[in-house]
């Protein structure tokens, strides 16, 4: 918009601009740090800044108090650069009960075939509630520092980690390479003084030290980061040129002599009473640390042993955090609103008097379904003693982790005389449909699939959202606005949405409040640039029930190419045939995730928007991981029969690593059959069918 020179502005006029500014940056603001959707571009938001600063100079005595020239926070998006980890990024299992760390235990010795008095020893360390950093040294020196972002790809953050005093810049008698892996996080000291000087400048203040520990990192001038008192504990590596040690404990004690802090409550356990013990005595600590952790980490203590044992999808096999139960508060309930997801399943949601739980303000919880209401479990046993949840009632919130609050119980004693039970609804609030629950089922769900209005909108935000299309520009705000004004009905229609709304069309999308020129033409590059998308993406943002980001790049590495998962998933017929074999092989697939792929894919009206939508995309291939080189990469075994050098976990976990794909049954499409003693009828229709039958020492030498 043209604007007239900031010389000729009257003072009233000059007053006028800069409260329609700060509004106006306030909005982006919130648009862009708190909903994750940008309103206007950065180039717009730069202007806006600009403009403001140019008034406030001519007339210093404007100045408004909320001038959005002090903030700080009002970082541009694309600020820092993608940095791709040369090795992934982990996350961790969780547990909370000690008999999930006696499995996790379990679980390992029966992996490696260990019989129970054999030695084990893990180690155990405090879990840092912070935020995890992977530090790159290259002869000794930082040259790179990234955050974990979604574990393949983070956040090249290495200017602000250089301000970080726990971080060293360099390191004496390093490997040649090595990278420091470690979690950054801020004191409660420091939190607190932070906070009060953010108040006293009248600047944004954090919730939690974690939240104070990310903004802090994420800042895009150095110096704000520099004068914010971050610290780094180091508990893990990456990419390294020399081993650090044979033992997690020795791998510890070397990055301590490196240099970097290490956490001084680390135990080495020798057995599983050991480590909860251990767990006991860091969660006794856990009040006077004078910094946040959420948790334990156990580690299994060899190196050898960790690598045999590896990794399930996105967390290793070797570690578990073991989680402290939740922080609590009492308040009142004062309404139960019913929301309906992308799967159309409705939600119970308290809305609560709001209340500090743990640090947290909050002000909603879930309350699971409509048994939980009721004071059942899914089998129609009583919990709470039977007590039901009613509006009115005061209760228990707590938070475990940084998951989702929850209401744990209510206090009969101040329930109101003239309560009533909560009745669940039965049909749809947002559509009319039927609500309907199915046999063996906890949720009731809406029955009105696209033609509701809620499940239509949610398929849309998760379509956008950012592990599936990512489109800037267009956040969850913008696709409410446009589904309500019939804009954007199913996501086929983004991509045609310039066509309809473009430049010279008759209700131009500049034309929209919140839109100018530059923030629609640069929502229409950034859908194009999204037009070629990797099938794992596509995949993932189908929005199918039960299918999550790892189980989308699962099906896009084991299917590679659009056309064909396509075929697979409209030629599977469920619990028959090759092609539904195929998608249960599949580790981490199972049958009711592959139930749900097989029903969208044979539902007419969701077959069709599917193929509108691809229809409009260049779909890219996504190569099975890194298993170039591998002899049996995308080959298909069989194992049967008595494994004598590793057990059939390990075989198994170690061909999927190679590329292959392991079945339970031999049909014309099995490559090799692996056959130790004992093994049976399927070893026979192996040879019947003239399949490669090898034994254990074969296979080991053609895998490598
Ligand atoms: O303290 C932590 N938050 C923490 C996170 C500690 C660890 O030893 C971790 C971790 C995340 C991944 N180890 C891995 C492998």
């Amino acid at each position: 918009m043209e604007r007239p020179p900031v010389e000729t502005l009257t003072p009233q006029a000059a007053m006028e601009e800069l409260a329609a500014l700060a509004r106006a940056m306030a909005e982006a603001d919130v648009a862009y740090h708190q909903n994750d959707a940008p309103a206007i571009s950065d180039a717009d938001y730069d202007a806006l800044k600009a403009r403001n600063a140019a008034i406030e100079a001519r007339f210093p005595e404007l100045r408004r108090p909320d001038s959005p020239s002090g903030k700080v926070g009002a970082a541009p998006s694309e600020g820092f650069a993608k940095v791709r980890h040369a090795i992934p990024m982990l996350s961790l299992e969780n547990a909370f009960a000690d008999s999930d760390v006696a499995e996790f235990e379990g679980r390992i010795r029966r992996f490696l075939n260990l019989p129970a008095e054999a030695p084990l020893a893990f180690t155990a360390e405090p879990k840092i509630d912070g935020l995890s950093l992977s530090l790159r040294y290259e002869d000794g020196l930082l040259v790179q520092a990234a955050t974990r972002g979604d574990g393949e790809t983070g956040e090249n953050v290495t200017a602000n980690a250089r301000t970080v005093a726990d971080i060293p810049p360099r390191l004496d008698d390093a490997p040649a390479l090595l990278e420091v892996r470690g979690e950054v996080y801020m004191s409660h000291a420091d939190f607190a003084a932070l906070n009060a000087r953010q108040a006293a400048a009248g600047g944004k203040t954090f919730a939690n030290p974690r939240n104070a520990a990310a903004g802090s990192l994420r800042q895009l001038d150095p110096a704000i980061t520099a004068a914010r008192p971050l610290r780094f504990f180091a508990y893990a590596w990456g990419a390294h040129s020399e081993p650090l040690g044979a033992t997690q404990t020795q791998a510890i004690d070397r990055l301590h002599a490196l240099g970097f802090q290490t956490n001084p409550l680390t135990r080495r356990c020798e057995h599983l009473s050991e480590m909860l013990d251990q767990y006991r005595a860091i969660e006794a600590r856990r009040a006077t640390l004078g910094y946040d952790i959420d948790g334990v980490v156990y580690k299994l203590d060899r190196l050898d042993l960790q690598a045999r044992l590896g990794f399930r999808s996105a967390t290793p096999r070797w570690a578990l955090a073991h989680k402290f139960s939740a922080q609590r508060a009492t308040t009142l309930l004062e309404g139960i609103d019913i929301q309906v997801g992308r799967t159309g399943a409705l939600s119970p949601v308290a809305r609560l008097l709001p209340v500090t739980v743990g640090g947290v303000v909050v002000s909603n919880a879930t309350l699971h379904n409509e048994d939980y209401i009721a004071g059942r479990d899914s089998r129609g046993q009583p919990i709470r003693e039977g007590r039901d949840i009613r509006v009115g009632d005061w209760v228990t919130v707590y938070r475990a982790g940084d998951v989702i609050p929850k209401i744990e119980d209510i206090d009969l004693s101040r329930r109101p005389a003239d309560s009533t039970p909560y009745v669940f609804p039965t049909s749809c609030p947002i559509c009319g449909s039927d609500a309907i629950r199915e046999e063996g089922e906890a949720v009731r769900r809406c029955t009105g699939g696209l033609i509701c209005a809620a499940q239509a909108v949610e398929k849309l935000k998760h379509f956008v959202s950012r592990a599936a299309f990512d489109i800037e520009g267009l956040g969850a705000r913008q696709v409410e606005a446009f589904f309500a004004d019939g804009w954007i009905r199913e996501p086929a229609d983004i991509f045609t949405l310039e066509d309809r709304y473009g430049p010279g069309k008759l209700t131009q999308l500049q034309n929209r409040e919140g839109w100018g020129g530059k923030s629609a033409e640069n929502l229409f590059r950034a859908i194009r640039d999204k037009r070629r998308i990797p099938l794992d993406r596509l995949i993932f943002g189908l929005g199918i029930r039960h299918v999550g980001e790892t189980s989308a790049t699962l099906l896009a590495r084991h299917y590679g190419a659009w056309a064909r998962f396509r075929d697979a998933m409209g030629a599977a017929r469920e619990h028959v045939g090759d092609d539904w074999a195929e998608l249960n092989a599949i580790d981490g697939v199972g049958p009711i995730l592959a139930a749900a792929l097989v029903d969208t894919f044979h539902e007419p009206a969701a077959r069709a928007a599917i193929d509108r939508l691809v229809g409009h995309l260049d779909i890219e291939d996504v190569a099975a991981p890194d298993t170039a080189g591998s002899p049996i990469a995308g080959k298909t075994v069989v194992f049967t029969g008595t494994l004598e050098r590793m057990t059939r976990a390990e075989a198994k976990a170690r061909a999927e690593a190679l590329g292959a794909k392991v079945a339970g049954s031999v049909s014309a499409r099995t490559d090799y059959v692996i056959a130790g003693p004992g093994a049976g009828s399927k070893e026979k229709k192996a040879r019947e069918l003239g399949l490669t039958v090898l034994s254990e020492d074969e296979w080991l030498e053609l895998a490598g």
